[in-house]
């Protein structure tokens, strides 16, 4: 679905679902300005996306159900963006990972608060190369698009804001108190429920995008997950014991991180900090960092103001670190 197509399809969508009544093919080309046989095409795209969109000769068209399937039309009906347009929202079925999509159209010149949303990832990554198990239908995969006006050595910044706007869609749709481990985990009960993974395009003195890829455990069993992951990972909807209105969610955290982000311009890393230290379960504890060339054990003291986290090893050291891989010791001496 592209382009005036896609917006007309929308637009008739939005009639069918504020009308608690059957409507006419007329009354909608009236109202939009399009042919009946463009209605009646759209209609029949809709219902191969999984609509039931019921005609009665005389009377009209009248819609019976939601879809549970991840479509712009339903994300984008109710979506409340201040300045993402809706129309930069792209929706599939699998794909191998929506960060290859995403930043293609990055390169292409796509704007900020442009979304790739699937069903299913083939080949979802994560950081370092490792994999995201991205089963289709039971998850939130996707990847969006920023281009924030800042220099490339702030980039773990947009980190900071991206964890805070999911954990806030999150709690707003589940009520519950979702945590975030430095530098990117998002964990409910313990477990990782979200994955960030941050790509930035960047030359010496400007980012040219970044895309960040989310990946939410939404509706998984625990049988869903592959036998490794069965201890350390968790689905909003083991969590809750609710299955999980994924479009809903979706719009939740879309309007969320729109909101964090146009915080962040506005006022600065110092208010998103603020907010991310409420919700940290870092801070204070005996950590283990891995970077890609050491390890350090040690009190995890604070973010220093450029999104470093400061540790302080048991000599009284302070060490930075920017990247990498953080666990939690709990009393028992096992690591989050
Ligand atoms: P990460 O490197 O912090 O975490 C990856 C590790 O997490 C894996 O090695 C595995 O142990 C574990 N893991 C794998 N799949 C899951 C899962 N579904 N739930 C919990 N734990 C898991 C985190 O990287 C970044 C993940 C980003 C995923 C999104 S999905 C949309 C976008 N497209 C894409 O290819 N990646 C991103």
């Amino acid at each position: 679905m592209k382009g005036a197509a896609g917006v007309m399809r929308q637009k008739i969508f939005e009639i069918l679902l504020e009308e608690s009544d059957y409507i006419s093919g007329e009354e909608i080309s009236e109202r939009l300005g399009v042919s009946r046989t463009a209605v009646w095409k759209h209609i029949k795209a809709l219902k191969e996306d999984g609509y039931q969109i019921e005609a009665v000769p005389r009377k009209g068209y009248t819609l019976k159900n939601r879809v549970d399937k991840l479509l712009k039309t339903e994300i984008t009906a109710e979506l409340q963006t201040i300045k993402w347009s809706k129309d930069n929202i792209y929706t599939y079925g699998s794909v191998d990972s929506t960060n290859i999509i995403a930043k293609k159209f990055a390169a292409e010149g796509k704007p900020e608060g442009t979304f790739v949303i699937a069903e299913e990832q083939t080949k979802g990554k994560g950081r370092m190369g490792r994999d995201w198990s991205s089963p289709y239908g039971k998850g939130i995969w996707f990847s969006f698009i920023l281009r924030p006006e800042i220099l490339p050595v702030r980039a773990s910044e947009i980190t900071f804001v991206i964890s805070v706007g999911i954990r806030e869609g999150i709690k707003r749709y589940t009520g519950k108190d979702v945590k975030i481990k430095w530098p990117n985990d998002i964990l409910l009960d313990q477990k990782k429920i979200v994955g960030i993974l941050t790509e930035i395009s960047a030359e010496i003195e400007r980012i040219n995008y970044i895309v960040a890829g989310i990946g939410i455990n939404a509706n998984q069993d625990l049988e869903d997950f592959p036998e490794e992951l069965q201890q350390k990972a968790t689905s909003l909807k083991i969590c809750t014991s609710k299955e999980i209105d994924r479009n809903k969610l979706l719009r939740f955290i879309i309007e969320e991180l729109e909101k964090m982000y146009i915080t962040y311009v506005e006022k600065g890393f110092a208010e998103i900090l603020s907010i991310w230290e409420k919700h940290n379960i870092t801070l204070g504890k005996r950590v283990k960092a891995v970077t890609f060339d050491s390890e350090i054990n040690g009190l995890a003291e604070k973010i220093d103001e450029q999104g470093y986290l400061v540790i302080k090893d048991d000599q009284g050291k302070e060490h930075k670190v920017v990247a990498g891989d953080v666990s939690l010791r709990r009393e028992d001496g096992s690591y989050i």
